[in-house]
């Protein structure tokens, strides 16, 4: 028996379609869902399934011809006792035309198996436009989670792919966009080689600087009450060995109000579909050596006391000078502090270290004289000025603003560290 398909009732108004691809050709084997045509009009893009297993007998329209309702488009010889009675409608999508990415980047990426293309696996939903990307670039779309509605993958989920991808092959390293230049011919000039942490350090944030969206919220904190104990914990540390600086303050304030407000202390899956909280508090500390920036991590800082941190840190950050940190102790951080405190400064915009969601940027703290409405009068106070980035896909400004005036609280009252 002959399949007629016909053009079918598009719905919406739709009175006909521009035939963007022709899936099959004369003699081509089709099973029942395969997509035979790919139509586009001017308000969806649609995939015209089989109706029936069969063979294709004859093909009445070509790409770019325009059809209209009920027009007989090509015609199926069904294949003995594989028929099915029903008649199906096209599969609609939403997205109309695909900006199409350049080709050759991909072709020199390298995992084949992520690059063979299988669009017609089953259960996989995808519009037309995406399917034939991703047919034209050679991407099996099996390997990529949709994020969209029943997990379709979308135009942005193939699009991300290719980034990720293109990343990877290029080890995450920044491509030579500049011209060589001959400095020396305005005057005399050398040349340092960067060392592995000041690469590796780049990178990542230039990865961290193009892919998040950063924004600043600025703070200041009154820590004139946490100056005189810490000055008190640092004389009766002199005893112990141990240097009380205002650090392990400031993590203790931020662990707590990490707990309170858990979202400063997640990261976004890697589809950035889920958004994951971390019940423990590693906070990753900034640490200034001759080879460059390091982010050793101090583990579980909720459970630890003044004493406990400032020895931690005495021992990471002399290690990390002497480059003898275990790479171990420099995974796992939730929330990063980076202290420009005890150098100078008066505020700083710190880039979020990934995949963490939010940074803390601290600079040198400063004796101000502070109004005090209620008693009508000056105080003198020594005030610290702080900052945090934050992904702005992750937090609000409205939480980032919360967050730094609670640590500003929390760091104005001594009883949170005794
Ligand atoms: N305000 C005023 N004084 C401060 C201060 C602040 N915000 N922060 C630190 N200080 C004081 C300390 O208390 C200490 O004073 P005392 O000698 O009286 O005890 C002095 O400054 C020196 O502190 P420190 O810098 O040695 O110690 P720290 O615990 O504050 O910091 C460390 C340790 C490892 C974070 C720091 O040495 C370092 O490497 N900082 C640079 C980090 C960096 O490069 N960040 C930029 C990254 S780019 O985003």
């Amino acid at each position: 028996m002959i399949k007629e398909v016909l053009l079918p009732d598009l719905g919406e108004g739709i009175e006909g379609a521009e035939v963007s691809e022709v899936s099959v050709s004369i003699g081509a084997k089709v099973q029942e869902d395969d997509t035979i045509l790919v139509l586009e009009s001017d308000k969806a893009s649609m995939e015209i399934p089989a109706e029936i297993a069969g063979v294709v007998e004859e093909i009445l329209v070509n790409t770019g011809d325009e059809v209209s309702t009920g027009q007989l488009l090509i015609k199926i010889r069904e294949i003995e006792g594989k028929s099915s009675p029903s008649i199906k409608e096209p599969t609609k999508v939403e997205e109309k035309k695909l900006d199409i990415p350049e080709k050759a980047p991909i072709k020199t990426l390298e995992e084949p198996e992520l690059f063979k293309s299988d669009t017609k696996s089953k259960g996989i939903f995808a519009s037309p436009g995406v399917r034939r990307l991703s047919r034209e670039l050679e991407i099996n779309l099996s390997v990529i989670k949709g994020t969209g509605a029943k997990s379709r993958i979308t135009k942005e989920d193939l699009h991300s792919f290719i980034k990720r991808q293109m990343l990877m092959s290029s080890g995450g390293k920044q491509q030579p966009i500049k011209k060589e230049v001959d400095f020396s011919q305005w005057g005399e000039i050398e040349a340092l080689k960067l060392t592995r942490i000041n690469k590796i350090t780049g990178q990542r944030l230039q990865q961290a600087w193009q892919e998040i969206p950063h924004v600043t919220q600025y703070d200041k904190a009154d820590i004139t009450d946490v100056d005189v104990l810490r000055k008190n914990l640092k004389e009766e540390g002199l005893k112990k060995n141990i240097k009380v600086t205002f650090l392990p303050f400031l993590m203790i304030a931020v662990a707590k109000v990490l707990k309170e407000m858990p979202k400063f202390n997640s990261s976004l899956s890697h589809t950035n579909e889920d958004l994951i909280l971390k019940h423990y508090i590693n906070i990753g500390v900034a640490v200034d050596t001759p080879s460059g920036l390091t982010v050793p991590c101090i583990k579980e800082v909720d459970k630890k006391n003044v004493f406990e941190l400032s020895e931690e840190l005495m021992d990471i950050s002399t290690r990390a000078r002497e480059k003898k940190l275990k790479p171990e102790e420099l995974k796992g951080s939730t929330f990063t502090i980076s202290s420009l405190g005890g150098i100078g400064g008066t505020s700083f915009s710190p880039i979020v270290n990934p995949p963490e969601v939010a940074i803390m940027g601290v600079s040198k703290s400063e004796w101000s004289q502070v109004y005090d409405k209620k008693n009508d009068r000056f105080n003198t106070k020594y005030i610290m000025p702080f900052s945090v980035s934050y992904d702005h896909r992750v937090i609000d400004g409205a939480a980032a603003a919360a967050f730094t005036t609670r640590v500003g609280l929390v760091l104005s009252q001594i009883e949170n560290f005794s």
